[in-house]
Parts: structure tokens; C-alpha cells; sequence
């Protein structure tokens, strides 16, 4: 058995964890069994590294410093979570996976591709998701949606280009895989970007029930 493996991504305020939940319900009540994570995270020791990616510091992080966490991150996370999950057959619904890599560390920080495609080939093998849901939005939505939550983690502190650059990748992405990514607008009302995630639920079933 393989289960599925989809990921959501996206610019913070997007909806990422909001329709988390939301498929997760609706997949349930078909039956089928899910598994809800998040990176960076996941697992008790992944949680920590989030922590320490996250957090703003006097100590200016490396950006391949950073790069190589994120990484560390996943390899522990698709051990201890994402691989045994998909080996019992059940669908996986990650909050960010390598895609905010590249959108953040190759679009945001500026690092080579290359490097992340290599990073990703040694720490995943051939794994990737099967289905990506990309929450679109302006940046300055996003943040107006987020700006109640108070103290900035380390990469909200970045600048417009930052966000233009991670936005940017995340689009490029999904033109160059139109298999896998299903791109949202994530302005809209919650209840039409809700409509958005059920026209794809018909092919999530079809996925897992093969
Ligand atoms: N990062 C990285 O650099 N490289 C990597 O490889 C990975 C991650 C994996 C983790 O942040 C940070 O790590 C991230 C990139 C970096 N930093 N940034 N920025 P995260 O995932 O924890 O943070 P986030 O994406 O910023 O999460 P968020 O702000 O919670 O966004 P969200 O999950 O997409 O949104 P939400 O919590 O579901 O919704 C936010 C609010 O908007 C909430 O009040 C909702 O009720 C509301 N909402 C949601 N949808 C709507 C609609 N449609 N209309 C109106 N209001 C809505």
C-alpha cells in the first residue's frame, strides 16, 4: 500500500492550516484515514528546530545554515512521520514541504536551485508530493490577515522583495507542474476557496482509492 502525499503551500495568511483542517474533515468523512504535519516541525525534535528557525536572533542565521536546518528537519520528519504514514496507506496533508524551500531559500534568500535540487534528491530519494494545493494571495493580504497575531517570527521581518521573490518561485513552480500543483486564489472568501479545495476532492479519492 501507498498512501497519498499532499502538500499546501503558500504566503503566510494564505490558509495554509485553515483548509488544513478543512480537507482533513472532508477526507474523514469519506473514511479515509489522515494524517495532519507541518514543516518545519512535525515531530518533537523537528518542533525545536522549528524553533530555532523561526525565532529571531542578534546572531544572524547563515543562509546555507539555514538551508541545511530546514533540511535536517525534513530528513527526521519524513523518518518519523511522513514515510511510515504513506508505507500504512494513509494520506499525508503537509503544511509546506520542499516547495517553500525553493520559494523562500532559493526565491527569498537568493541561493542556487541547484543546491536545493541536490539537498532534496539526498534527503527524499524520489519522494515527492503527489498533489499540491498553492494558496495565492498578494502579499499585502496575507499580512493584513496575519498582522493580529504580534510579535514577527524571523521571516516576516523580511522586506517586500523577499515576499515578491517567494511569491514569484511559488507561481513558477506550479506553471512548470501543472500534474501536480492546483493553484488557488486564496483572496477570495473562505467559503469559495473552500468550494475550490471540494472540485479537487473527486480526484484525491480517485488517488487513494486507486
Ligand atoms: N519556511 C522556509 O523558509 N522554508 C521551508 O522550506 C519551510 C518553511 C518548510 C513557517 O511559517 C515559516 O518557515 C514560513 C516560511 C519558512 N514563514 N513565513 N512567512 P508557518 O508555516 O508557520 O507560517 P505561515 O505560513 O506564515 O502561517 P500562517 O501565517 O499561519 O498562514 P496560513 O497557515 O497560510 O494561514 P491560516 O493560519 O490558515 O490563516 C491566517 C488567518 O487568515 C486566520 O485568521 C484565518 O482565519 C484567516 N483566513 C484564512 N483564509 C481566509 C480567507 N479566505 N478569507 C479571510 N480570512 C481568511
Amino acid at each position: 500500500m501507498t498512501g497519498l502525499f499532499i502538500t499546501l503551500e503558500g504566503l503566510e495568511g494564505a490558509g495554509k492550516s485553515t483548509n488544513q483542517n478543512y480537507l482533513a474533515n472532508r477526507l474523514r468523512a469519506e473514511g479515509i484515514e489522515v494524517v495532519l504535519t507541518r514543516e518545519p516541525g512535525g515531530t518533537t525534535l523537528t518542533e525545536r528546530m522549528r524553533d530555532v528557525l523561526l525565532a529571531p536572533s542578534a546572531e544572524q542565521m547563515n543562509s546555507d545554515t539555514e538551508l541545511l536546518l530546514i533540511f535536517a528537519a525534513r530528513a527526521q520528519h519524513l523518518a518519523k512521520v511522513i514515510r511510515p504514514a504513506l508505507a500504512r496507506g494513509v494520506v499525508v496533508i503537509c503544511d509546506r514541504f520542499t516547495d517553500s524551500t525553493y520559494a523562500y531559500q532559493g526565491g527569498g534568500r537568493g541561493l542556487p536551485l541547484e543546491r536545493i535540487a541536490t539537498l532534496e534528491s539526498f534527503v527524499q530519494g524520489d519522494l515527492r508530493p503527489d498533489l499540491t494545493m498553492l494558496f495565492d494571495l498578494p502579499i499585502e493580504v496575507g499580512i493584513a490577515r496575519t498582522s493580529v497575531y504580534g510579535r514577527l517570527d524571523r521571516f516576516e521581518l523580511e522586506n517586500r522583495a523577499f515576499f515578491d521573490a517567494v511569491r514569484m518561485v511559488f507561481l513558477e513552480l506550479a506553471k512548470a507542474k501543472p500534474a501536480r500543483y492546483s493553484l488557488i486564489d486564496a483572496a477570495q472568501p473562505l467559503t469559495q476557496v473552500q468550494q475550490a479545495i471540494d472540485a479537487l476532492l473527486p480526484v484525491c479519492l480517485e488517488r487513494v482509492r486507486g
